[in-house]
């Protein structure tokens, strides 16, 4: 579809009355399954490709078993099988999900209480292929120009425990930028690095054990606490009238956790804003490359599976540069 000649600010997109909410469900047209998705035009596709220089390509996926075991209720991990064939062998895998490891969270993964999902999508519609599945994204592909907020690197002066309730804000992931020498454009794939990855690698597996089902309430002291963004309608509009594409965390939920007051920005930027979110990602080696080259834009490209319906998905994802 084509876009809107202009995008609306925050401030302009209509409010579910009574709610004080905000929703961008006219903004990309009637029965739009794509979302910000949209914002990946030929156009921004093909400028973010002249950002490749030196042809160096860097992989920004967990593998696919990690974390071990899966932290979260009912995404446990999968079973690996392997079959002995005549010539070799095949695979299969049983008890895969879609969100266990790195992932997108597609526009059928979080709904907003009684007005549905993206686009007032309800219920009886996100049972197989159709409406708002991950589909949309698989045919589409989810290429562009990607940035990468290193907030563990430039975040807090003096550095910060990633498994701590560090708040990346509006203020902060500019300050980051500047720091970064980049600027947000629209249609970017941002990247946060909260150092939540590096920080679970030096874990034993007692250590990681000790995190399962740990995302909890605040009123859990033994809630698992970690850096990420931050809730509030504040953030939410500024990552709205920033205009990226997606939001991707290199941790559980994007989020700083515990969630506190029960304000949950997955219920704003996924079905108000139709933004995918990564999770679980691994900017590691990519972290450490732009560090080297002090380039923090690059070409990004991810694949995601093409599961009709899919309500999320592996990233199966590479940077570019
Ligand atoms: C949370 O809900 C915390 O994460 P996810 O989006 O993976 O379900």
């Amino acid at each position: 579809m084509a876009l809107p000649d202009r995008l609306p600010n925050y401030d302009e997109l209509p409010e579910f009355e009574g709610l004080g909410e905000r929703h961008a469900w006219d903004v990309f047209g009637p029965n739009d399954d794509l979302g910000t998705i949209n914002l990946l035009t030929p156009e921004r596709i093909l400028d973010a490709s002249k950002l490749i220089k030196r042809g160096a390509v860097i992989n920004v996926s967990l593998p696919l078993d990690q974390p071990n075991p899966g932290m979260f209720p009912g995404r446990p991990g999968y079973t690996h099988h392997r079959e002995v064939t005549r010539g070799g062998g095949d695979d299969s895998i049983d008890g895969f999900q879609m969100q266990g490891s790195s992932q997108w969270d597609g526009l059928r993964h979080v709904r907003f209480r009684d007005r549905g999902f993206y686009q007032g999508v309800q219920d009886e519609e996100v049972h197989g292929p159709g409406r708002i599945g991950m589909e949309h994204w698989a045919k589409k592909g989810i290429f562009g120009r990607g940035i990468l907020i290193d907030m563990y690197r430039y975040g807090v002066e003096g550095g910060y425990d990633p498994f701590s309730r560090v708040v990346l804000d509006g203020p902060m992931m500019e300050k980051i930028a500047k720091a970064e020498n980049i600027e947000f454009q629209p249609g970017d794939i941002v990247l946060i690095r909260t150092g939540w990855a590096n920080k679970y690698a030096t874990l034993d597996q007692a250590g990681r054990e000790a995190l399962v089902g740990s995302i909890k309430g605040e009123e859990d002291p033994t809630a698992h606490q970690c850096a990420g963004i931050a809730a509030g309608k504040e953030f939410a509009e500024w990552i709205w009238n920033h205009h990226p594409a997606t939001l991707c965390g290199d941790n559980p939920a994007l989020e700083a956790l515990p969630i506190m007051n029960r304000d949950f920005q997955h219920r704003r930027i996924i079905p108000m804003f139709g933004m995918p979110i990564g999770e679980f990602w691994d900017f590691e080696e990519l972290a450490e490359d732009c560090a080297r080259d002090g380039v923090y834009e690059f070409f990004f490209a991810s694949s995601p599976l093409y599961v009709p319906g899919a309500a999320g998905s592996p990233i199966n994802a590479h940077v570019v540069k």
